[in-house]
This record gives structure tokens, sequence and C-alpha cells, in this order.
């Protein structure tokens, strides 16, 4: 079963998170069939893509494939792994990349949503980033992602608290570029898109690139790299995230020891 369904209509492309058994997980498989996919709609040269999960979804995704997390003391979220490529995927793609949600998004797809170039929600979405949750140590690109998009102290509440953010105020922090009623959200969308892709693909494409190298460029010593490393390994080798991913299994609330 394809865990991404593909269509493009007219000058749009459309994936759709196709895994409701797993609430969407962004497991391994599903991040690549949807690096795959941005690749096949690229190589057809579609100008914007729409990215969404079936109509009227509970869950749009429930972020990163908990049982696909490696074990303690293995990095969590490496550089090459299926859901950081997805990511860039996104951000590389050569044209617009339109988030339609509808349900609620969780932890890594979070950082998908906001990682993608727009996003349009209804009233049922919400957002939440829960490496607290897990005692995970989030990565610096993702973090950068939330800064960026809602700053400082909006991504420090979010990651601290893990708490969903309601529709309303994502769409006041700048989640949602549009907070459009669960029955004019798809028109909505499209119609957006198809603006969109009315316009100069060339010009789309690099001033979304100069977007991109101008908001990720935050200049960073050797030693601050270094710090930000170790503060990680001390994070994803400890006690608590062996213990939050257990808790999540056991289907019970995680005992932190903070080490
Ligand atoms: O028990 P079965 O086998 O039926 O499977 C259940 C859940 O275990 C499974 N499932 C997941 N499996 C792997 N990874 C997940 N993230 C995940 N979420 C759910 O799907 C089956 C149905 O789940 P259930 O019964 O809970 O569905 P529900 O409709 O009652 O509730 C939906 C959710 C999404 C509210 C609930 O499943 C939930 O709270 N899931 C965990 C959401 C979450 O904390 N995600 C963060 C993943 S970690 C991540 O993204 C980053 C690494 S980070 O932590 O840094 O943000």
């Amino acid at each position: 079963m394809a865990l991404i369904l593909s269509e493009v209509k007219d000058t749009v492309g459309i994936l759709t998170l196709n895994n409701p058994e797993r609430r969407n997980a962004l497991s391994l498989e599903l991040c690549d069939e949807l690096s795959a996919a941005l690749n096949d709609l690229k190589n057809r040269k579609v100008p914007v893509v729409v990215i969404r999960a079936p109509r009227d979804a509970k869950v749009w995704s429930a972020g990163h494939d908990i049982r696909q997390l490696p074990q303690v003391c293995h990095e969590p979220l490496a550089y090459d792994s299926p859901m950081e490529k997805a990511l860039r995927a996104i951000q590389e793609y050569p044209g617009a990349v339109i988030a339609l949600v509808q349900g609620g998004v969780w932890g890594g797809a979070s950082d998908l949503i906001i990682t993608c170039d727009l996003a349009i929600g209804d009233e049922t979405s919400t957002f939440a980033i829960t490496p607290v949750k897990i005692g995970l140590p989030y990565n610096a690109s993702g973090i950068v992602h939330f800064i960026n998009r809602v700053g400082l102290n909006i991504a420090k509440e979010m990651f601290f608290t893990a708490e969903p953010v309601k529709a309303e105020r994502a769409y006041h922090c700048g989640i949602l570029n549009h907070l459009i009623s669960s029955k004019e959200i798809e028109q909505f969308t499209m119609q957006l898109a198809a603006s969109i892709a009315g316009n100069s693909p060339l010009a789309v494409a690099v001033i979304k690139e100069q977007f991109r190298l101008l908001s990720e460029a935050h200049p960073i010593t050797a030693e601050a790299f270094e710090r930000i490393q170790a503060l990680r390994r001390k994070v994803y080798n400890s006690h608590d995230y062996e213990e939050g991913i257990k808790a999540f299994f056991e289907k019970r609330k995680p005992n932190f020891r903070g080490e």
C-alpha cells in the first residue's frame, strides 16, 4: 500500500499521507516515499505542491514513528535520516510547497508543516512539538525552523510544554498563513496554489532558495557546534530518553529522573 498518494491536478501536485492505522506517523518508509514523490513532481516540473492528510482527518500526522526511533545512545534525528531528508526535500523543492492541515499535528510533523513554505489550517488543526515528552534532544536545524517561524518565546513555550497549539493561536503566532473553515479549506488552498502556479516558476524557485539561504544563515562557531553536539549526546544517552520511549509503548506516564 502506498504511504504517499500522489496526483497532479492541472498545475498543482497533491501528496496525501496515507497511513491512517498508524495515524500517518512519519515512519522511515513514509518519509522515503514523500521524498521520492517530491522528486518525481520536481522532474515533472510541477510548480506547486500541496501536502495533506485525507479529508477531515482527526490526526494529520502523529509525528516521527516512535517505534522506529533508534534506541538510547544513538542520534535520534540524524542528518541522513529519512525524516530529515524529507524536510530538506521540501525546503529544496523548486516551487511552493503548501501544507493543507486538518486535525492534530504532532512532533516531527509540526516541523514538517513549518518547513513547508505556507500552511493553511482549519479549525480542527493543532500543532505540538514533543521531544520533552520522550526525553529526546531535538536537532539544531529543527529548532531554527521554529525560531524563524514563530519567534523565540513561542518556540520555547511549544518545546517546553509539548502542548498542542490550537488553530486560532497557530494563526496568530505565524504557524498558519490562513485559518479557513473545514468546508472551504480545500477550495481555498487549491485556488491559492493555482495562483502561485500562474507566476514565473523560475522567479518563485529562486526567491524561495534566497529565503532558505538567508533565513537559515545563523553564524555559529566551531565551539558552539561542538557544545550543541555534546549536550545532545548527553540527552540521547540518558535514562530519561530510554524511559520516555519505554513509557510510550507501555502506554504510561514516564518517570523522568533528569539524568
Ligand atoms: O497501539 P496500536 O498498535 O494500535 O498503535 C496505536 C499507536 O501506538 C500508534 N501511534 C504511533 N506509533 C508510532 N509512532 C507514533 N508517533 C504514534 N502515534 C500513534 O497508532 C495507533 C493508534 O494510536 P492511538 O490509539 O493513540 O490513536 P488516537 O486516535 O487515540 O490518538 C492519536 C494521537 C496522535 C493523539 C496519539 O496516538 C498520540 O498521542 N500519539 C503520539 C503523538 C506524539 O507524541 N508524537 C511525537 C512522536 S516523536 C517525534 O515526532 C519527534 C522525534 S519529537 O518527539 O522530537 O517531537
